[in-house]
Order: C-alpha cells, then sequence, then structure tokens
C-alpha cells in the first residue's frame, strides 16, 4: 500500500481510458501520448466496471442529471485504468486531455483527438492530488502499484 501514498506529493494521477475510446481501439495511440507527455506508469489494468463501481466512483456527481447515463456508459464494455508518474502530474494531465468537453478541448488534446462528445469523452483524469489517491487505492492494491 505504501507507494501510491506519494500522490500526497503532487506526482501522481489516476486516468481511465473509458469505453468509447476502448470500442474505437484507441488504448494504443491514448497510452502513446501519455507516455510520450512524459507520464510514466506506475499501475495498469485492463478491466470492466461494475454498476456499483461506477456508482461508487462518480458519486460526486449523482445528483446531477446525466448521472444514470455515466453509469450506463462507464459500465457498458472494458477500461483501463492507470496510475501516472510525473512532476505535476495531476495539473499536467488535465492539460493534455483537454476540457471536458471535447468541442472546448484544445489542439491537440487527447479528448480533442479522440473524444466524441461531453459525455463519452475518452478519458478521464483526477482533479486534485487528494482524488488521485482515492480514485488510485479504488483501483489498485498496494502490490499493483509500483
Ligand atoms: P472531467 O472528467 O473533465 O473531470 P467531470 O468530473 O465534471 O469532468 O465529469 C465526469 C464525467 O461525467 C465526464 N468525464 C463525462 O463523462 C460526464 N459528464 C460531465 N459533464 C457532462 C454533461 N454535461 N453531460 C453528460 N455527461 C457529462
Amino acid at each position: 500500500m505504501r507507494k501510491i501514498f506519494k500522490t500526497m506529493t503532487g506526482n501522481r494521477t489516476f486516468t481511465m481510458i473509458k469505453p468509447d475510446a476502448v470500442e474505437k481501439g484507441y488504448i494504443g495511440a491514448i497510452l502513446e501520448k501519455i507516455t510520450g507527455a512524459g507520464f510514466k506508469i506506475v499501475a495498469m489494468k485492463y478491466t470492466q466496471l461494475s454498476r456499483r463501481d461506477a456508482e461508487t466512483f462518480y458519486a460526486i456527481h449523482k445528483e446531477r442529471p446525466f448521472f444514470g447515463d455515466l453509469v450506463e456508459f462507464m459500465t457498458r464494455g472494458p477500461i483501463v485504468a492507470a496510475i501516472l508518474e510525473k512532476d505535476n502530474a495531476v495539473e499536467d494531465f488535465r492539460a493534455l486531455i483537454g476540457a471536458t468537453n471535447p468541442e472546448q478541448a484544445a489542439e491537440g488534446t487527447i479528448r480533442k483527438l479522440y473524444a466524441a462528445n461531453v459525455a463519452e469523452n475518452a478519458v478521464h483524469g483526477s482533479d486534485s492530488d487528494a482524488n488521485a489517491v482515492i480514485e488510485g487505492t479504488f483501483h489498485f492494491s498496494g502490490r499493483e502499484v509500483f
């Protein structure tokens, strides 16, 4: 369990390649963007969220009108979950993926390149160091983190 707490020093973030991007065959291209931007993969798995997993992971959005659709979407097929390491990981990764809505995402960002729309937006990135720890420990045990 110990290594994941390095996230608290601000050098780790958590990501998922979401079902839409997996379905379209973008896993390799997205991982290449991530490692090409200087992120080191310190944990990774190919898995599928249960309904309960998705409801727990996105509990912060449970009052939002799109919550039901979000849970349906995130559980409809496999995802890639990963913990990434880089200086300033959370902020730099949010910059690499771009705005939540791909129409507003900057050129060259992962969402601009690979996301369909605001609901099916290809990748997740933690929004704070604290959430990176919560999200990383939700998906990985200590022996799966390097
Ligand atoms: P981000 O993923 O950029 O941090 P959040 O945390 O606001 O964005 O939203 C979590 C997820 O909920 C998004 N990645 C997207 O799949 C979905 N979502 C966010 N806003 C909307 C919206 N207005 N309509 C539909 N789905 C949304």
